[in-house]
């Protein structure tokens, strides 16, 4: 019992030592690049590739339209309402406007952090959850997580908890730190790339998200969302984290 417990241990704290690439190709960490989206100067919400009921049983069909349609929507809104008063921000992609928020006209700060927090967080929620998916990480993310986390059930645990402890409202995130990966929570609409750390995934764990078929369970909730992650997404994510 000792022993197996002892070699856990080690294998834990040697994780957090070993880079994922391994020590002869280091991974070189860049700050994403942030004016990838041309824009027009009004926001659009993105269309859902899937359909709504095509996370089902994990996340509801009511609960996906009411989430895109209206919630995303709203964020959308509120975003083009805010920059509509300042032309000279038309151009900016919403990257540009969230890892700047300082900078903004500061009648319109917390607005485009609220909104556009709102906007960038939720277009990346349904693009890396999907019908067909869910079931153990392939490619780079799952040599990834095993180097950073033991195995990919600890990192789930981890993750689990996080989104669990989390007060309120808010997102539990995976993201790329100089080179390592790291489980983070932020609160309300707030997002990693605020301060230049580009999200690998998201969870998010606003009661809108769960609670018409998990009502007050979000543990159970949590659990149930690794049935409809995307992979491959994740993949290109985790990808443009490191090169881009
Ligand atoms: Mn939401």
């Amino acid at each position: 019992m000792m022993t197996t417990r002892r070699n856990f241990l080690y294998l834990l704290s040697a994780s957090t030592v070993v880079t994922w690439l391994g020590s002869a190709n280091p991974p070189v960490w860049a700050a994403p690049a942030i004016a990838t989206t041309a824009t027009t100067g009004e926001f659009k919400l993105p269309p859902l590739t899937y359909d709504y009921n095509a996370l089902e049983p994990h996340i509801d069909a009511k609960t996906m339209k009411f989430h895109h349609d209206n919630h995303h929507a709203t964020y959308v809104k509120n975003l083009n309402a805010a920059i509509a008063k300042y032309p000279q921000l038309k151009p900016k992609t919403v990257e540009e406007l969230l890892t700047n928020l300082g900078t903004l006209p500061k009648d319109i700060q917390t607005t485009v952090r609220n909104n556009g927090g709102g906007h960038f967080n939720h277009t990346m929620f349904w693009q890396i959850m999907g019908p067909k998916a869910g079931g153990a990480p392939t490619g780079a993310i799952a040599t990834a997580i095993k180097s950073q986390f033991g195995t990919f059930d600890t990192f789930k645990t981890q993750f689990n908890d996080a989104g669990t402890k989390l007060f309120g409202s808010g997102w539990v995130w995976l993201i790329n730190d100089k080179s390592k990966l790291k489980i983070v929570t932020t609160s309300n609409q707030d997002s990693p790339i605020f301060q230049g750390l580009y999200p690998i995934m998201g969870n998010d764990v606003w009661e809108h998200a769960y609670y018409l078929t998990y009502q007050n369970r979000r543990p159970e909730y949590l659990s149930a969302w690794w049935n409809v992650i995307n992979w491959t997404e994740v993949n290109r994510r985790f990808e443009r984290s490191l090169t881009a």
